[in-house]
């Protein structure tokens, strides 16, 4: 086929232009910064034949001669909050997968000496952004946040913004075409304009040193490349501060020991107020210091050997069948996992927001926090991979100065291949680039029970490669007991820490029937699996944390047992309507046991 140079100078330009769409590198810290919420009701459009861009939508032009008219209008039509997934919104919009237009006007004021970006927490699955009436950016992958500059695009006074928000599932998208969960679609978190000084402090990494109880690694970049500039990191409590100067590209390292130093853990989840400062802005961020390392089959908290209680949720509110998004959700989901005595939370499955992670870390909880690599994903897709590589970092590069976070989660249930092998290599190498003070951790399935000797057992090369591995093992429930369970020996990844990081049964809360019997669905069987599945785990030497599957009962579009289930996955401890199974107090007593209490 020929080409002809007028098309090949159009693709240039056409990729030239998309790549500048995108949107750009993430500040540190959006929420300690000057910011205007744009949250509220937005106008909105159901664009279910994705009509909407052809016909210009996002111009939201309204007629100006007697022939003329447009067949859209934002004005009186449909409101949907922001932040909020559509489904739960309005009973229209419970199952819809495709595209919604939200529009919403601001007023804004042109500066002179200060810049202005948008900033969403995560908009569900892709979307694009359009300001007065031009596409300005795009972003894809519904659980991490994205910025745009609009410093020269804003107008003084009246603004309008379109956010044509997708959430169609595609074989290329993370997660893929089927998953355990609600594909909830919408603005799902919030929108600020934030206003920083023209030269303003974009990252920045201030974390204890993995191996060193004293020493802080400080790492800071400025928005623009300018060198010698003086950045000073202080933390009165300690009576600490160190300057550094920044390199040729804006950078600044260094590292400091501080004395008296009071580490963050579960019992003790001390925060300091740190001041970062350069020579045009300074931020404040209230953060915490803590080791956590593996030696051998150990993981070690502060240096002391730990093990890890845990449970996971979704980010959803079960009561209100929609996805959760402000402090008081986050409240109501870390209470609960307060009153099971858990000390880590897998946050399942998915870079969740920043107010649970935040929260979470004031209340003394670990996290373990992933992107969603979630079973069926194209590990031979090129595009895909750097996604997941985006998607990683902008999960690390949000939540890096939380040390609350010990792991990071690169990928649930996948199956050995080379291709999948190269893509969490990938990942591995992207993750260690920014942050090499968390553990790396994945989630397999593979564990089989080995007949001949009579253990269970798991082969997976690339294990060798993570800090600690986890198992989801669903003994009792999707595999029957080859053995009984205080026979049940583990020989699985024998040299590295294991965490059974999903186990449990389905069960409907106030069902009562036989406890040996799985179609029962009943809280008696759900007990007995939990009490069987704990005393299978004084066989597993290596044993350094579990995690039941889940929290709460979750939605999930592939439950479709009728009276059962109805369209909930019924693992959880603790039912849609907030009330504890049997199976909660039985975990409630291991936790109290594994803590010493
Ligand atoms: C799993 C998945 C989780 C599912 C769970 C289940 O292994 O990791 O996302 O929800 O099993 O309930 O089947």
């Amino acid at each position: 086929m020929q080409i002809s140079k007028k098309t090949i100078v159009c693709m240039l330009l056409f990729i030239l232009f998309a790549g500048n769409m995108v949107a750009q590198n993430l500040m540190t810290n959006v929420y300690g910064r000057d910011i205007r919420s744009l949250n509220g009701k937005w106008n909105a459009i159901i664009d279910l034949y994705d009509q909407g861009r052809g016909m210009k939508v996002y111009r939201n032009q309204s007629p100006k001669g007697a022939t003329d008219f447009y067949e859209y209008s934002f004005k009186g039509g449909l409101r949907l909050n922001v932040p909020g997934d559509w489904n739960s919104q309005m009973p229209e919009l419970k199952y819809y997968e495709g595209t919604v237009w939200y529009a919403r006007h601001f007023d804004a004021k042109r500066l002179v000496d200060k810049r202005q970006l948008l900033y969403f927490g995560a908009v569900s699955y892709r979307c694009r952004v359009y300001l007065n009436g031009t596409e300005i950016g795009s972003h894809e992958g519904g659980f991490t946040p994205f910025q745009i500059e609009v410093t020269d695009l804003l107008n003084e006074g009246d603004n309008f913004i379109v956010v044509e928000v997708n959430n169609r599932r595609t074989k290329d998208a993370i997660p893929a075409m089927s998953f355990d969960w609600w594909n909830y679609g919408g603005v799902t978190r919030d929108v600020l304009l934030v206003t920083t000084p023209q030269t303003y402090l974009e990252d920045y990494f201030i974390q204890l040193d993995k191996e060193s109880p004293n020493q802080i690694i400080a790492k800071v970049h400025l928005s623009d490349k300018k060198p010698g500039e003086k950045i000073t990191i202080a933390i009165p409590e300690l009576k600490t501060s160190i300057d550094m100067q920044t390199d040729a590209e804006g950078k600044a390292e260094g590292k400091f020991n501080v004395k008296k130093l009071q580490r963050w853990s579960p019992e003790n989840p001390k925060l300091y107020e740190v001041i970062i400062s350069s020579a045009g802005d300074c931020v404040k961020e209230q953060i915490g210091f803590r080791n956590i390392t593996v030696k051998g089959t150990d993981i070690y908290l502060n240096g002391k050997p730990a093990f890890m209680c845990s449970i996971s949720f979704h980010e959803e509110i079960p009561q209100r069948m929609g996805r959760a998004f402000s402090e008081a959700d986050a409240a109501m989901l870390l209470d609960e996992a307060k009153a099971l005595g858990v000390n880590m939370i897998r946050l399942a499955h998915y870079p969740q927001n920043e107010y649970t992670v935040r929260l979470a870390e004031k209340m003394g909880f670990i996290l373990w926090q992933e992107i969603p690599i979630w079973q069926g994903i194209d590990f031979i897709d090129n595009n895909t991979r750097k996604k997941a590589q985006r998607m990683l970092t902008e999960m690390i590069k949000r939540d890096q100065n939380r040390c609350a976070v010990g792991y990071w989660g690169i990928a649930n249930e996948t199956q050995p291949s080379k291709e999948r092998n190269e893509f969490l290599t990938s990942l591995l190498e992207t993750g260690k680039k920014l942050d090499t003070t968390r553990l790396y951790v994945a989630a397999f399935d593979l564990v089989r029970f080995n007949r001949e000797k009579k253990c269970f057992v798991m082969e997976d090369s690339f294990t060798s490669q993570l800090d600690v591995v986890a198992v989801n093992k669903y003994m009792g429930w999707y595999h029957p007991w080859p053995i009984e369970p205080e026979n049940a020996a583990w020989k699985v990844i024998p040299d590295k820490p294991l965490i059974i990081s999903e186990f449990g049964g389905e069960a409907l809360y106030g069902q009562s029937g036989d406890e040996n019997v799985a179609s029962s669905w009943s809280e008696e069987y759900q007990a007995r699996l939990y009490r069987d599945n704990i005393r299978m785990f004084d066989n597993i030497p290596n044993l350094r944390g579990v995690s039941p599957w889940i929290l709460f009962d979750f939605r999930s579009p592939f439950r479709f047992h009728p009276t059962n289930q109805d369209g909930w996955n019924r693992k959880g401890l603790i039912s849609d309507q907030g009330m504890r199974k049997k199976a909660w107090y039985l975990m409630k007593d291991y936790y109290k046991t594994k803590a010493g209490e």
